[in-house]
């Protein structure tokens, strides 16, 4: 079978084309247009996992339509996964409209190309646990209330609605993932789990100055992000909207102390408020500060979610736990500042 993961070098997308590759399929992959995935950082996941060579790379600007006809024209994918777009809340408060533009028309793009090709393609589309109403404090699933609070969870609100109205007007077989967390070694940094794992590891190898958190009293529900890959491949096989999630809550404090003991720190905290700090028990050093710079303008209250759905209806079942994967990414950090990758 032909895979066509857009978004191919984003955590979830290289992750999920070496699973693939593994399993001896065909994979195309898409970076985004103007990119050149050669000579920077873009291709760091793929060059890491060891698949670069094994993808058929195409550069693809999602908003134009007319890119991704040819691309589909040329390739004929049984299977598309969108898992390129805008994904950091912060940063959507700053660009609403983009964040809009690129996660709203790529879905239609892509829509729209499926039903007037009349093409059998299956499709999975990515959505998030920012959807879901945050003023109560229910376990969410696919039934609850839908009341987003940034631009990122409205665009990816609209995603989950047309997809359900493509799939239920048109019989096309597409479904949407509605994620919680999820964490891996490969998260980018400016996700607070990757930003604690590389700044630990770096102030075990390496030293230098603390860094700075936000609100390290909230929580969220984490996964694996493999884990969620996994959920992907078990989707496509049942079109429908499932949420993936772990069920539990964690705290950002409570990530940063296991992180910072399984790199051989005895974390400390004194201090209240924007003065708190954590120290090494061990050497006095000050790990991290609080910085107002990180704090959002709404933060999300931590949700937690049913994968129930998932779970009886593909078998899907989680493997990890977050405190393990926080210590996998400090392990597989602290080896790349020292092998300097
Ligand atoms: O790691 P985060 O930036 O993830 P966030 O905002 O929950 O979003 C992630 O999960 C969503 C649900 O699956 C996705 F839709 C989305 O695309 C993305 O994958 O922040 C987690 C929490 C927040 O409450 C944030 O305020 O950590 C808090 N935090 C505290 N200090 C920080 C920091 N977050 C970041 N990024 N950086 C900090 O310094």
């Amino acid at each position: 079978m032909t895979h066509l993961i857009i978004g191919v070098t984003g955590q979830d997308g290289s992750l999920l084309a070496e699973k693939l590759i593994g399993e001896g399929e065909k994979v195309i992959g898409t970076f985004r247009r103007g990119g050149d995935y050669g000579n920077n950082d873009k291709a760091w996941r793929l060059d890491e996992l060891k698949i670069k060579n094994l993808i058929s790379l195409e550069p693809l600007d999602i908003n134009d339509i007319f890119h991704f006809q040819k691309l589909i024209i040329k390739h004929n994918p049984d299977i598309i996964y969108q898992l390129a777009g805008n994904s950091f809340v912060g940063d959507s408060f700053e660009a609403p409209q983009s964040t809009l533009a690129t996660n709203i028309n790529s879905t239609i793009n892509i829509l729209e190309t499926i039903r007037s090709l009349n093409m059998n393609t299956k499709v999975f589309f990515a959505s998030s646990s920012e959807i879901f109403d945050s003023s109560t404090f229910e376990v969410k699933n696919e039934t609850s209330k839908m009341e987003p609070l940034n631009p990122y969870g409205i665009s990816k609100l609209t995603v989950y609605h047309l997809v359900k109205m493509y799939r239920e007007a048109f019989g096309l077989k597409v479904s949407t993932g509605i994620f919680f967390n999820h964490e891996s070694p490969f998260r980018a940094r400016n996700f607070v789990c990757r930003k604690i794992s590389y700044n630990i590891a770096r102030l075990k190898v390496s030293g230098g100055p603390s860094f700075s958190l936000g609100n390290i009293d909230m929580k969220r529900d984490w996964s694996s992000a493999e884990d969620f890959v996994d959920g992907i491949c078990l989707i496509v096989k049942k079109p429908g909207d499932y949420v993936l999630s772990s069920g539990n809550l964690t705290s950002v404090r409570s990530l940063l102390i296991e992180a910072a003991r399984h790199a051989g720190f005895e974390p400390k905290f004194k201090g209240e408020g924007l003065k708190e700090v954590c120290y090494d028990a061990i050497t006095g050093k000050v790990l991290m500060t609080i910085s107002e710079k990180y704090y959002r303008k709404i933060d999300t209250p931590g949700l937690m979610g049913d994968s129930e759905k998932l779970e009886k209806s593909t078998g899907w079942k989680k493997t990890k736990g977050i405190n393990q994967v926080i210590c996998q990414m400090v392990e597989k950090d602290i080896n790349r500042i020292k092998n300097k990758i």
